[in-house]
This record gives structure tokens, sequence and C-alpha cells, in this order.
């Protein structure tokens, strides 16, 4: 018993690690509409060079879309990437290989396919995969293109849909309304929990996230429980 008192009192506190909520590097944006955003916010967070996402209703007229009242508006993704680390072809590789409802179907304006590019290269890049995508899917593809205009981000609830699903993770993240839209941890999570990334990219960056193992743990658990499932909505 003494033993372990003594043990108990020289033991020094553990090293809590900083979380990786702030990432202050340059990046840029990129916006597209490949259905229900929930699974799109899980498919880019957890794509290295992704820093930030948040999901949100663009591409339409109406003023202040919201979920119930999306107007003409389409739900999308929004992605801040480190174009030293991924380049917008490998995300429009991303965005033709993940639609949710695929790429020929009629659908609503809701889940409207669809690329809203922020500059002249976006858009000829875009322009070029398109022709191609379009040859491959016997001129039946529906995905529009288009300058990107006012971005309304979505209600808190549908931000990191999945990860807010862990509330005790969250709570222990110290994940309130103020970094959903902001944290790369955040945008990570959203992305491993539902088996995005999968085991050996996450034990590549867990030291970087700045996770306890207790949160590490936990989090390995869920990608062993959805590795290589479907992302369904
Ligand atoms: N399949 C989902 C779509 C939600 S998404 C945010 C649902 O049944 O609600 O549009």
């Amino acid at each position: 018993m003494l033993k372990y008192f003594r043990n108990f009192a020289t033991m020094k506190p553990p090293v809590q690690a900083t979380l990786l909520h702030d990432v202050d590097i340059p990046t840029k944006k990129a916006t597209f509409g490949m259905g229900c955003f929930w699974s799109n916010d899980s498919l880019f967070g957890a794509t290295p060079g992704v820093i930030r996402t948040r999901v949100g209703y663009s591409g339409g007229t109406t003023k202040n879309p919201h979920y119930r009242g999306i107007g003409d508006h389409t739900e999308v993704i929004e992605v801040d990437y480190d174009p030293k680390t991924v380049t917008y072809e490998d995300l429009l590789d991303m965005f033709w290989a993940n639609h949710e409802y695929g790429l020929t179907t009629k659908l609503k304006r809701q889940y409207q396919s669809l690329i809203l590019y922020h500059d002249e290269e976006q858009r000829q890049l875009a322009e070029t995969s398109y022709k191609d995508m379009q040859i491959r899917c016997d001129g039946q593809l529906r995905t529009e293109i288009a300058p990107a205009g006012i971005f309304y981000a979505a209600e808190d609830y549908h931000q990191k849909y999945r990860l807010q699903g862990h509330k005790d993770l969250c709570r222990s993240l110290g994940l309130d309304s103020s970094k959903l839209q902001s944290s790369h941890l955040a945008a990570r999570l959203n992305g491993y929990l539902v088996g995005v990334g999968g085991i050996t990219q996450f034990e590549k960056e867990v030291a970087r996230l700045g996770l306890t193992e207790k949160q590490a743990e936990y989090v390995r658990r869920e990608i062993e429980r959805n590795e290589g499932g479907g992302l369904a909505c």
C-alpha cells in the first residue's frame, strides 16, 4: 500500500498535449454540392491538406436560407485547404467520386450536383474535369458549375454532424459552437469517427492532433467499427 502511495506522490502529472483546434496557415476555399452535406463534411474533413470544413446553403438567390426553408439554394460543403498538400484537382476527383445520389439522377435543387468556383484557375480545372466526366456519363451528367456567391452557414446541429453524435467526446474536446466551423481537430474527427481516413492515417497524426490516450482509444474503436463502411446519410 505504502509503495503505491509513494509512487503516486512522485508521479508527474500526465503531459496534456494541446488539442489542435486552430491551424493558422494560408488556405484556399473550395465549395461543392454533392447531395446531403453530412457525409461530404466527413469525407473532406479527414482528407490530408483539408484544414477546416463547414456546411451550408449556397448557389441560389433567396435570402437567409435555412434547413426547413432552403429556397433555391443547394446543400454545400465549404472546405479550407492547404494547396501545398492537396490540390484542387485532388478535391475535384473526390467530388466526382462521392456523390450521395449519383451524377445523372434528376434531383431537387437541395441536392444538386454543383461546383462553385472561387477563382479563374478553379473554373478552368472544374470545366476540364466536367468535360471528361460528361463523356464518361454519355452526356447525362447533371452537374452545374457557377461562381461562388454568398455562403450561408447551416444551423449548428448540421456542422460536424457525425462528431456531434459523440456527446462525451465533444465535451472532453471543449467543442462549443464557436469551434464547430473553425476547428481542424473537429473536421478530422468528424471523418475518422465514421471510418474515413482509416486507422493507419489516424495513427500517423494522432500525436499532432493532441488527443489524450483515452480520447485516441475511443476514436480507434469507432474507426475499427466503421472503416470500409459506406457513408450513407
Ligand atoms: N437523408 C437525410 C438527409 C439529411 S441532409 C442534411 C435525412 O433523411 O434527413 O439533407
